[in-house]
């Protein structure tokens, strides 16, 4: 049995979501008498799966889109519609695997003031690059360090729209939203499932280019970990859901571990 084995290393990155989904997971490991642990809050990207592939942690909550571009780095568009067994492929190589797809998308987004939208007649990413090479108003962008640096971010989306504008200093994206609110920046980054995005009069804007790939959340874990006791998740999340739980622990200041054991229920253990 499971007696002696070593706790499963479960990670996260540092934001609401993925905090609350690593605990989800341990906390359905330890249900299933699989001990387990959660590091918190690790980093990005790039920390995360470098602690996965060094075996630091053994599964962390990813998205498809994530995966295939800034971790495998493939950029051609088909390659964003890739199936789960597909980027299993890609991954097996480097000893890992992705599974239990939760059951929502969470992708990036770019979002401004709906005054300044509505104003400046902005409902599209193309609309922002027609409006910003034409009448030339200075948007403030204030994008996330992690967005400006990615495969799947700023250079690439600049490309593919041919936005002039620029990427300024960058700022962590639990601040985003206060400095979109107050004026100290004018546009932003978003994660679409963002609690945030129902609290003020923002306005996301539409991809009609299709640049952002599908962001499904799934498991990335190690190639040798058992998902058995995972496998209970699949499905279990939709994006309404998944953004009241984010709503729970960012806006009305839950403890992470609460919010999950609520969502997991009775049957998860209260230690
Ligand atoms: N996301 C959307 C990104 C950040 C924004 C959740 C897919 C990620 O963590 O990879």
């Amino acid at each position: 049995g499971n007696l002696h084995a070593q706790p499963v290393k479960v990670g996260s990155k540092r934001f609401t979501e993925s905090y609350l989904l690593g605990e989800i997971v341990s906390q359905t490991l330890s249900a299933q008498g699989r001990p387990a642990e959660h590091r918190q809050g690790l980093g990005n990207t790039a920390i995360l799966a470098a602690a996965l592939r060094e075996g630091q942690i053994d599964v962390y909550p990813e998205y498809t889109g994530t995966i295939v571009r800034e971790l495998l780095k493939r950029e051609s568009p088909a390659d964003a519609q890739a199936s789960l067994q597909q980027i299993n492929a890609w991954l097996a190589p480097l000893g890992l695997k992705a599974g239990v797809p939760l059951g929502f998308n969470n992708s990036y987004a770019l979002a401004m003031r709906e005054a300044d939208a509505v104003r400046l007649g902005i409902a599209t990413i193309s609309d922002l690059a027609a409006k910003t090479a034409k009448d030339t108003p200075t948007l403030k962008m204030g994008l996330s360090h992690e967005f400006i640096a990615r495969a799947d971010g700023w250079p690439a989306l600049q490309r593919a729209y041919g936005l002039k504008l620029s990427p300024g200093a960058g700022l962590d994206h639990g601040l985003a939203y206060q400095a979109l609110a107050g004026g100290q920046v004018d546009l932003i980054d978003v994660y679409t499932t963002d609690a945030q995005l129902a609290r003020q009069p923002v306005r996301v804007l539409r991809d009609d280019r299709g640049f952002f790939p599908r962001y499904d959340a799934v498991l990335l874990m190690r190639a040798t970990l058992d998902d058995a006791p995972l496998q209970a998740l699949a499905g279990r999340l939709d994006e309404a859901r998944m953004i009241r739980l984010n709503a729970a622990a960012e806006l009305d200041g839950r403890p992470f571990a609460d919010v999950a054991r609520g969502f997991l229920g009775p049957a998860a253990p209260t230690a």
